[in-house]
């Protein structure tokens, strides 16, 4: 079972460094391939995502991911940006859905935005269409007649774009409680009534899902005011992005967050999959050995039972770090004062 690891920038290869360590108490055959990616690779090879670590990804049976961006390279062409790792790998290897579930854990209800009694009610999973979207479409500055400079990106789906995401979150919600929040714009924006079209002629092959539909101005305040009442959340790739960020805080911190982005390709073992925490690369504290690496090893776990078919092995560490968290091994975004390093020991100790 080979694993590609690219750590990336910032506080990405400290917690990457902690979910690995995870991977490699577990008894299974892995081997690792390590690759390049973000402002480390636009360093040392002149591009956030070079063919070497392209090939390393196409060995691979996963990608374990850790952050990419770096303000050094805020300046550079956007083609070169760090971020362009990230997006580029999800395009170029087709992983168009993105999971990431938001669960309240036992005893992390004060360290919640919301009041304690809303936030334990949380168990939701967002799924986020990764490939299309106003990230993907037609982009660029120019010179209005006038003179000014101006910037567009254009929004843009079709629905077969739409219909496989809607598939994944009809299935998704077939497994857990048979209830399906789509999210759009649909009241201003054209992308957003195709989406909701689709979405609904998509569901009348899920007799059995309860579908609802949402603005997202309107979800971001339901995500506050009753986070309980959502199940499985389907949404387009922008939305998802801020919508998951948002969810985070009302667990605890974006530090508890983990992804798996997956497409269409089997490997071997299970699906291929780009697993990473949902937070970036936070240079501010990068190299300060605070970082809280959950979200990387619950991304570890997530990679263990969709693209190794280890679901025992998944079970297990997740059952370590909510015991991590109930035993108050903290770091500091949830108000403790555990070292990255110590989080990673706690984890293994329990496993
Ligand atoms: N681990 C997530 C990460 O590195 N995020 C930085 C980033 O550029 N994300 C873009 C996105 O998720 O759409």
């Amino acid at each position: 079972m080979k694993i590609a690891v690219f750590a990336g920038d910032g506080i990405g290869p400290e917690v990457t460094e902690q979910a690995v360590r995870v991977l490699q108490h577990l008894p299974l055959p892995l081997s690792l391939l390590v690759g390049d990616v973000g402002g480390y690779a636009y360093q040392r090879h002149g591009h956030p995502l070079p063919e070497e670590t392209l090939a390393c990804a196409a060995e691979a049976d996963a990608i374990l991911f850790g952050a990419v961006g770096d303000p050094r390279y805020d300046q550079l062409d956007r083609h070169l940006r760090p971020e362009q790792a990230v997006l580029g790998l999800r395009k170029a290897l087709g992983l168009f859905a993105n999971l990431r579930p938001a669960k309240m854990f036992g005893g992390m209800e004060s360290a919640s935005a919301l009041k304690p009694a809303i936030a334990g009610a949380i168990d939701l999973l967002i799924v986020r269409e990764l490939n299309g979207d106003i990230y993907f479409g037609k982009k660029g500055t120019e010179r209005t007649a006038s003179g000014l400079r101006r910037g567009y990106d254009v929004m843009s789906y079709d629905e077969s774009e739409v219909r496989r995401i809607a598939i994944i979150g009809f299935e998704a919600a077939r497994k857990r409680q048979g209830r399906l929040c789509s999210i759009d714009k649909a009241n201003v924006l054209e992308t957003s009534q195709l989406w909701r079209d689709v979405v609904i002629e998509t569901g009348q092959d899920y007799p059995d899902v309860t579908l609802s539909h949402l603005y997202v101005d309107n979800a971001a305040m339901q995500l506050v005011r009753d986070p309980g009442q959502f199940d499985v959340i389907v949404t387009g790739n922008l939305f998802g992005d801020i919508l998951s960020d948002q969810a985070s805080m009302c667990v605890g911190s974006i530090g508890l967050l983990a992804s798996a982005s997956l497409g269409e390709r089997a490997t071997e073992h299970g699906t291929f999959g780009l697993y990473e925490p949902i937070h970036g690369s936070a240079p501010d504290i990068a190299g300060m050995g605070i970082a809280n690496p959950l979200a990387a090893i619950l991304s570890a776990a997530d990679l263990l039972r969709h693209s190794l078919r280890q679901a025992a092995a998944a079970d297990q560490v997740e059952r370590a770090v909510a015991a991590t968290l109930r035993d108050g091994v903290l770091g500091r975004d949830l108000g403790g004062d555990a070292s990255t390093s110590q989080i990673g020991d706690a984890v293994l100790e329990r496993l």
